[in-house]
């Protein structure tokens, strides 16, 4: 393991912005190498100031061109930005991140935009607490804006969700019984909608039966609006980041930023100490003391909820 010296060399020169430090910081994260614990107490107090725009929908819908899009918008206003592509359901890099980095080359050589997709590589806990972590660095190294990438999957589209600071649900025209599936889910977490491939036959029917299904919900507070877009000619994304723009004032004059990034601490806390004792529990696996409790719920000298407290303690204890 590499000394403290490191850490803080690196941590100095990621805050820089120094495009190879972050690289090696995610790469870390990814690894969840044991020096995360000392790098994110340097990080943090550098953090915080980053606007997180998560980008979600179902493979193929445009993300990819849509952040490409955003990223390009973001930069006419000379704001630094730092993409994330994550695959939540995948432990490798397959083929659709691949053909992200291709695209991405467009800003391969713009110092103020650094992009990098992560994979959980199946490590505990997955992606809960390290695309934050990977989020933080980003921050740290000076992006005014992340914005994350993922692939729309139940579960995970929810839990990506909760990591940014406004979501971006992307729906595409001739996708009606998809929405009427995911209509909960992607109306609990849609800040804005956009229905990208409006070119498309079917993009005002989709506009419409996304109005018809907000009309309904009849949500308090934010009314998600509804953008077409094309963003393969770049059509409709300044509209998005207006809307964007729009929430981030509506959430800063509601407490809701607040409130939001109150939560995504709260799950980034409990994913850390989760994986934590998920990490002891292994340990105790193949330990005497499971034997030692299974023996006695067996011979009827212990009930097994008496046994899990026992092991909980015991996990808790040993520090
Ligand atoms: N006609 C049309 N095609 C588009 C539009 N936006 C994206 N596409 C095309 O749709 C395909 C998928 O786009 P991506 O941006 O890779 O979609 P994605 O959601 O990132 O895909 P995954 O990462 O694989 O889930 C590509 O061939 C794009 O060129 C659009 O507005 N109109
Ligand atoms: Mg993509």
């Amino acid at each position: 393991m590499a000394r403290t010296a490191d850490v803080d060399d690196l941590v100095a020169r990621a805050r820089k912005g120094e495009p190879r430090a972050v690289a090696r910081l995610i790469t870390l994260i990814e690894n969840a190498s044991p020096q995360l614990r000392e790098v994110m107490a340097a990080l943090n107090p550098l953090a915080g100031r980053a606007r997180v725009i998560g980008l979600t929908g179902s493979p193929g819908v445009g993300k990819s061109t849509s952040t490409n899009a955003l990223v390009r918008a973001f930069r006419r206003q000379d704001l630094r930005v730092g993409v994330l592509a994550v695959d939540p359901s995948s432990p490798f890099t397959g083929g659709a991140l691949l053909g992200d980095r291709v695209r991405m080359q467009d800003h391969a050589s713009d110092a103020g935009v650094f992009i990098r997709s992560m994979a959980s590589r199946g490590h505990l806990g997955g992606l809960a607490w390290a695309a934050p972590q990977a989020i933080r660095v980003l921050d740290a190294a000076g992006c005014d804006v992340v914005l994350v990438e993922t692939v729309g999957v139940g579960q995970a589209e929810v839990e990506i969700a909760s990591l940014a600071d406004s979501t971006i649900v992307l729906v595409s025209p001739g996708m009606g019984d998809s929405i009427q599936a995911a209509k909960a889910g992607i109306l609990e977490i849609a800040d804005v909608f956009v229905v990208n491939k409006a070119d498309r036959d079917g993009a005002q029917q989709t506009v419409r039966d996304l109005r018809n299904m907000i009309a309904l919900a009849a949500p308090e507070g934010w009314k998600p609006p509804i953008v077409p877009t094309v963003a393969v000619k770049d059509e409709g994304v300044a509209d998005v980041v207006r809307k964007l723009d729009d929430h981030l004032a509506w959430m800063e004059e509601s407490g809701e930023l607040g409130r939001r990034r109150h939560a995504r601490a709260r799950d980034e806390i409990e994913a850390i100490a989760v994986t934590a004792l998920r990490e002891r529990m292994g340990d105790l696996h193949g330990h005497q003391r499971l034997d030692v409790l299974a023996e006695k719920v067996l011979d009827g000298s212990c009930d097994p909820y008496a046994a899990a407290d026992e092991l909980v303690e015991g996990l808790t204890e040993s520090g």
